[in-house]
């Protein structure tokens, strides 16, 4: 594993997975997604581990999907790489999976967050949808999970804005379950993954997929939809511009096409 780092016993029946691209903010590049399907789907079949902790580190649980990949990618390359399968799987995972973030969430990263099953954050987390401002949009469950966790005028604020909410704000508007000090974010996480810990994984599971039931039709035809427009976002002039100038470190020029 080249991007990830996995401990299956960090705690007793706790397995924590910290992403590991810390000069690059953890973002999420291909490899990096990988990796973290494979370690997910091997700790779901180690007896032993009964909750998984995600983390990342202090300034950047994840800033998103790796622009720099994606910046010359056409709505076909788009298309024919499929990503979206490695998150699928991941969204799949049976043991409940608890995310500790600190620092940067945004894009991508706000997503893998959002398809936990529950967040602790850092009093430093920033939780964000900034796509729009290099000419896309979310792609990963952004605009059905924060809509459905903060509702629809805070939401669609993100989403068209880029602006990034507190965490304390995000406790707020029910995105995350608690913020806690800096230096305890992983420890609350860990500890929050221990009591689960201690239930029967059968019923844990269970419980977990009727709870996700609750909202999964609706998601699963909302996830389709976003995947297309985010495809779409490809075939755009203003994608090209947005990403580009992200690289460039300039200001994108958008013209509508
Ligand atoms: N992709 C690639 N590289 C990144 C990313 C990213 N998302 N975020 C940061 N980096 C890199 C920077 O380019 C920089 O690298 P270098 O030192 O080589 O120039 C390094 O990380 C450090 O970043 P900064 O110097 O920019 O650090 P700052 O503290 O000045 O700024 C920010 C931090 C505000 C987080 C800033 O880096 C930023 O705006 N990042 C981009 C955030 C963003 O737009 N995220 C959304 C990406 S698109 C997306 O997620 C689509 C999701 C849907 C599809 C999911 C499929 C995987």
């Amino acid at each position: 594993m080249d991007f990830i780092q996995v401990d299956p016993q960090a705690r007793q029946h706790v397995a924590l997975i910290q992403l590991n691209r810390p000069k690059e903010l953890n973002a999420l590049n291909l490899q990096l997604m990988s990796e973290l399907r494979d370690a997910l789907r091997q700790l779901d079949e180690e007896e032993h581990v009964r909750t998984i902790v995600i983390t990342g580190n202090e300034r950047a649980f994840a800033a998103g999907a790796d622009i720099k990949q994606m910046a010359g990618k056409t709505a076909i390359d788009m298309l024919n790489v499929d990503q979206f399968a490695t998150w699928d799987q991941i969204r799949k995972t049976k043991k409940p999976v608890i995310a500790a973030v600190s620092g940067f969430a945004l894009g991508g990263g706000c997503e893998l967050a959002m398809t936990c099953d529950m967040i602790i954050a850092s009093e430093t987390a920033l939780f964000g949808q900034p796509e729009i401002k290099i000419g896309v949009m979310p792609g990963a469950g952004g605009t059905q999970r924060l809509t459905k966790a903060i509702g629809k005028a805070k939401a669609m604020e993100m989403v068209l804005t880029g602006k990034f909410m507190t965490a304390a704000d995000a406790e707020k508007h029910g995105l995350i379950n608690r913020v806690v000090p800096v230096e305890l974010f992983l420890e609350e996480a860990l500890e929050l993954a221990t009591q689960v810990a201690q239930m029967s994984p059968v019923a844990a599971r269970l419980a977990k997929e009727a709870v996700n039931r609750a909202f999964e039709t609706q998601l699963d035809e909302g996830l389709h939809f976003e995947r297309k427009n985010f495809y779409l976002c490809f075939a755009s002039e203003d994608q090209t511009e947005g990403m580009n100038a992200f690289v460039e470190k300039r200001k994108p020029a958008f013209k509508g096409r």
